[in-house]
């Protein structure tokens, strides 16, 4: 019997892919989604990356997507750049100093972290490609980082600031930095810094329906006034 991979706990399959988010971002969109610039900073000098993409081989990965609210989507086809490639090709030479932490920020105000280590991992990828097409401002346009192993918290859409640091810190306040676990692996069901994961599914899948509601409402407003 082939074996199958074991469906992380807590989560459920959804047939939807909604756009998604805590609520303060619903109404909240990228600038810029035709082009890709990202600058890179942190503990090292600032500079960009743009067209040096073009220079690394392009990968396209099929893998699940788990929001830490519980719903999942299977099968999605991203297609980008491997994380640990932009890493090892564009990053890494111009460091002077060993780093092991990295912020992510997006054009939308939202960030997240990991350690370095977690976005070195074989399956973690800088999208622009979602099932055959360009990346659509619902899911991310111009680009997102896609790393399946963790939380949906931690595959921010529209990144344009990637900031790689000596020490691990503190990227949010109160309850932000509460229920932001450091690592947020689905496997270990890491949903929050404190307390077991499982306590948090209750909680959060009550806010579900209403979020995706207003994400989707956020977003019909967001092309009437653009046109598009
Ligand atoms: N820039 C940005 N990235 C984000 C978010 C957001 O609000 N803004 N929400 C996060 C959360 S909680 C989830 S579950 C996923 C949702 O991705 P989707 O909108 O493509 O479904 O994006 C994550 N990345
Ligand atoms: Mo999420």
């Amino acid at each position: 019997m082939p074996q199958k991979s074991p469906f992380p706990p807590g989560q459920k399959e959804s047939e939807l892919f909604p756009r998604f988010g805590l609520p303060q971002y619903a109404d909240r969109f990228p600038k810029v989604i035709d082009e890709i610039k990202i600058t890179i900073g942190g503990d090292i000098s600032e500079f960009e990356i743009c067209q040096e993409l073009d220079n690394l081989s392009r990968v396209e990965q099929t893998s699940d997507f788990h929001c830490v609210t519980t719903w999942s989507k299977l099968g999605l086809n991203w297609s980008g750049w491997r994380f640990s490639d932009v890493y090892a090709q564009l990053i890494e030479p111009k460091l002077t100093e060993p780093v092991n932490f990295v912020v992510m920020k997006a054009q939308d105000g939202f960030l997240t972290s990991l350690p370095l280590e977690d976005l070195l991992r074989e399956n973690v990828l800088l999208a622009d490609r979602l099932n055959g097409e360009p990346l659509s401002i619902e899911h991310g346009a111009p680009v997102r980082i896609v790393t399946p192993d963790h939380y949906g918290y931690k595959n921010p859409k529209h990144v344009d600031r990637i900031l790689f640091h000596k020490k691990a810190h503190a990227t949010k306040k109160g309850i932000w930095q509460f229920i932001d676990h450091p690592r947020a692996r689905v496997a270990h069901e890491e949903r929050a810094s404190k307390g077991p994961g499982f306590i948090y599914r209750l909680l959060y899948k009550f806010g579900i329906q209403g979020t995706i509601k207003d994400f989707e409402k956020a977003m019909k407003k967001h092309r009437e006034r653009n046109q598009r």
